[in-house]
């Protein structure tokens, strides 16, 4: 028991049978058992090391697998190979904090236009936006590469840019935009995370454009590219097939973050209500957690987990999992799988050690979950069952 409590509790967990299961009721997480849980029978296999702060991936109809690394590189791995020669043409990225290059995503129709989207941090410390730009991927490098949105204002320092991209069925994309910083950061005069309530902002929103970056007929706010607003940093994304229903992890400061689902038009409260603390005082964010009109998160996370890739399983490898949300995690080290009912509440969680920061979790074509971690030395991880013969090569 001793030395289970040990690995509960030790940062180095290595076991990989180590699992915890962890309900949340009103945003307090309860370790309420470990070891031998109905998820450990799944096993770690790292496919690729050696990737730099890698930050997003997206296979391609062909089995090929894009990965960014943070610092501007596009990578490129072919059955579990990865190319060492980076893809030529990528926009030049402002590579500082946590800024640089971020996700990437396919046009729904690939296999006839080639397009590739990508957001980034493009300016420099004293004047920069995230960017999404739109390029013709030829197998071996970018061209027609064509800035399709930035943000409206541009920002100083290096912190929340956001920015997870995600299409809708009706060919539209959404693309999550951070609200620009801490304090004391401002802009306009006033902290720069106000900017997350302006409706003539697009910082600290999701917002929906056209996959040519032009503004949709039907989004909720007149002559706005706004979908969502009261955001501050959705770092994970996903789509539920079966309900239609879009899914955001984001962080809070200290504490508070948020899984939210996402409704078209509604504000998700920051920095108006939240559950988190500012960094250095741990004085609460807002007095208020919750206010009618402004939409309660679905989970809050206290202590953070500081989320990261989101994706809704619905592969065949992991039956028990189909339905389930699957959240990364940079600060907790790893994957949360989260059980969601009908009405859309989440009604158990449970903590995937991996032992590394988690900064994105995908699902692939052929029903595997893969990560990847946020290292120097970053990997590429495919979960799979324990059982999995490793004969796939
Ligand atoms: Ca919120």
């Amino acid at each position: 028991m001793l030395n289970s409590l040990n690995r509960i509790f030790s940062p180095l967990v290595s076991s990989v049978l180590l699992t915890i299961i962890i309900s949340s009721c009103q945003g307090t997480n309860v370790l309420t058992s470990a070891n031998n849980s109905q998820t450990n029978q799944w096993q770690k296999v790292t496919v690729i090391e050696g990737l730099e702060h890698p930050w997003s991936m997206v296979w391609l109809p062909n089995g090929e697998i894009l990965i960014t690394e943070r610092p501007g590189r596009l990578r490129v791995v072919r059955e579990d190979k990865l190319d060492p020669k980076a893809i030529a043409g990528v926009p030049e990225v402002f590579a500082v904090g946590q800024g640089g290059l971020l996700d990437v995503a396919i046009h729904p129709q690939f296999a006839q236009n080639r397009w590739i989207y990508l957001t980034y941090a493009h300016g420099d410390q004293e004047a920069n936006r995230t960017r999404v730009a739109r390029a013709v991927y030829d197998g071996t490098s970018l061209r027609d590469v064509r800035v399709i949105f930035e943000v409206s204002q541009a920002k100083t320092g290096s912190q929340h840019f956001g920015s997870r991209l995600l299409w809708l069925p009706d060919g539209t994309l959404l693309v999550a935009i951070g609200d620009g910083g801490n304090p004391p950061l401002q802009l306009a005069g006033d902290l720069i995370r106000k900017q997350a309530q302006n409706l003539q902002s697009h910082l600290g929103k999701i917002i929906r454009i056209n996959d040519d970056g032009s503004l949709p007929k039907d989004n909720p706010f007149a002559d706005s590219k706004i979908w969502s607003y009261g955001h501050r940093n959705i770092q994970g994304i996903s789509f539920d097939p079966m309900t239609q229903r879009v899914w955001a992890t984001e962080h809070g400061a200290k504490g508070g973050d948020e899984l939210n689902l996402i409704e078209k038009g509604k504000n998700y409260g920051w920095p108006v209500v939240s559950a988190s603390q500012e960094y250095g005082t741990n004085t609460p964010v807002s007095r208020e957690e919750s206010r009618p009109g402004l939409i309660d998160p679905k989970t809050i996370w206290t202590p953070a987990i500081a989320p990261s890739g989101l994706v809704f399983y619905t592969g065949n490898r992991f039956p028990n999992w189909q339905g389930n949300l699957f959240a990364g995690g940079l600060v907790s080290r790893h994957i949360r799988r989260l059980e969601v009912d009908k009405s859309g509440e989440i009604i158990n969680q449970e903590a995937i050690p991996i032992g590394q920061r988690v900064r994105d979790v995908r699902q692939s074509p052929d029903g595997f979950l893969y990560l990847l971690t946020d290292e120097g030395n970053g990997q590429l991880i495919r979960l799979e069952p324990a059982s999995h013969s490793n004969s796939r090569s």
